[in-house]
């Protein structure tokens, strides 16, 4: 008999014979009967046997079934309100597939809290808990209304090298690696990738791909393994991508909102559909925003200094929707962002929730002398770039684009409070494995 999800069941079905596998959640032995709770990834199921009704062979088998074993159960449905679904299971066949070891590393009910670390050294046992699961679905969820959204835009996927030959956002945070005799790096951003398809005339781009940082920061909003959703898009100047941008995320609120109602129960929380345009600060708005507020680690702020954790905290406070920040300081972005008529400021942003950063992106130097300049003005070696400023030589259109952090996105949607929630294996300073 073909096999089917617990939700794949309901009360109506009484009298049909069923055949679901999946995890012993739970055994209740109440004496005259016992209550075994099914578990799979859809959900939950009862499979009753009184005493006096089942063969003694299937309670034999129960009473010795370990918790988080799997098994094939066969049976009848019957009606029963008071069961998950509305329904129970009267079992003419248990089989046993795989007995667990006990005990087990992690409490999958929940029932019993564990550190966030020991629950990623299980991460296997972990992901059974419905409410860690609800999590991987939304992001499954997630990435289809992306890749669906770009289509509708007229966009083109792309997969770029994750394996290069120089940084893009700055020498800093590379991971090296040997590449037969040659050094190499993992890449941090597909940005000189993404910028040479414009030269290629695919006019709108996008990508979703790990992006590799070798930061030293140990902080729940940071990974060293992370997945950024870049686009890139040409004839685009700055205004037009941040709207694709918020138009993006109020698309996924709404979608996951309509779509994921179970998971969303799963994690009890609800969300909220962001109001678009987002709003818009400047860089120097910001500045002044915050030292008109009486707190004294704000006074001392002066223009083209860094906005701080603490900065982000306290601007998301004030403002308490996403916004973005725009027209930066030329110098704190990287080379390939455009200056603005007033060169030390640049046509640039970063999309802020309330609690961090989400993205940011640019218009993009197109005219080749002014990127040169701009790579040397950073202290960077020109020659190193030969592969990205011979695309600028030939033709290349204006263009502008944007990296937007898939994790801090779920991460805030969610309400989250450690980035590595959002990952299933996450790999930071200390975590290599699993
Ligand atoms: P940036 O370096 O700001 O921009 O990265 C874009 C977005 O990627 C996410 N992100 C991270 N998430 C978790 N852990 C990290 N260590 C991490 N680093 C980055 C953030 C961030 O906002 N090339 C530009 C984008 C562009 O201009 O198109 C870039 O990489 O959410």
């Amino acid at each position: 008999m073909e096999r089917r999800f617990t939700a794949e069941i309901d009360p109506s079905m009484a009298g049909e014979k069923a055949t679901l596998v999946g995890w012993v959640h739970e055994i209740r032995d109440l004496g005259g009967i016992t209550f075994l709770i099914l578990r799979d990834r859809e959900g939950f199921a009862q499979v009753t046997l009184p005493k006096k009704r089942v063969e003694a062979e299937l309670l034999g088998i129960v009473k010795h079934i370990s918790r988080e074993s799997v098994i094939r159960v066969t049976g009848t449905i019957k009606e029963d309100e008071r069961a998950p679904g509305g329904y129970e299971i009267l079992p003419h066949e248990i089989r046993v597939l795989s007995y667990a070891d006990s005990p087990l590393p992690l409490d999958p009910t929940g029932k019993v809290k564990a550190e966030l670390d020991t629950r990623l050294d299980s991460r296997f046992m972990d992901l059974r808990r419905p409410e860690v699961l609800a999590i991987f679905k939304i992001r499954s969820y997630v990435l289809d209304t992306i890749r669906n959204f770009f289509k509708e835009h007229g966009f083109i996927e792309i997969n770029t090298p994750k394996i290069v030959a120089t940084a893009t956002e700055g020498g800093t945070a590379l991971f090296p690696i040997t590449y037969f005799n040659r050094e190499a790096f993992l890449s941090q951003s597909p940005q000189l990738f993404k910028q040479i398809m414009m030269s290629a005339g695919f006019d709108r781009v996008w990508e979703i791909a790990p992006i590799f940082r070798a930061e030293e920061h140990d902080t729940t909003r940071h990974l060293n393994e992370a997945t950024s959703i870049d686009i890139e898009a040409s004839f685009m100047d700055y205004e037009d991508v941040m709207r694709i941008l918020e138009d993006l995320i109020a698309r996924v609120y709404e979608s996951v909102k309509r779509e994921c109602e179970k998971e969303l129960s799963d994690l009890d929380i609800r969300i909220e559909v962001p109001d678009t345009p987002f709003r818009r600060i400047t860089y120097t708005e910001a500045i002044d925003l915050l030292k008109s507020t009486d707190n004294p680690e704000f006074s001392e702020l002066v223009w083209g200094d860094d906005l701080s954790a603490s900065c982000e905290h306290e601007l998301g406070r004030l403002i308490g929707e996403h916004y973005f920040i725009t027209d930066w300081p030329t110098d704190s972005k990287p080379y390939y962002t455009q200056p603005a008529e007033n060169p030390e400021i640049s046509l640039s942003f970063d999309l802020m929730h309330p609690r961090m950063e989400l993205a940011s992106g640019s218009e993009r130097i197109h005219d080749l002398d002014l990127l040169i300049s701009r790579i040397d003005a950073m202290g960077l070696n020109p020659d190193s770039f030969e592969f990205y400023l011979r695309a600028f030589k030939f033709g290349i259109p204006p263009h502008s684009g944007w990296g937007l952090g898939l994790e801090r996105l779920l991460m805030t949607m969610l309400g989250l409070e450690n980035i590595r929630e959002a990952v299933l294996f996450p790999r930071d300073m200390r975590r290599l494995s699993p």
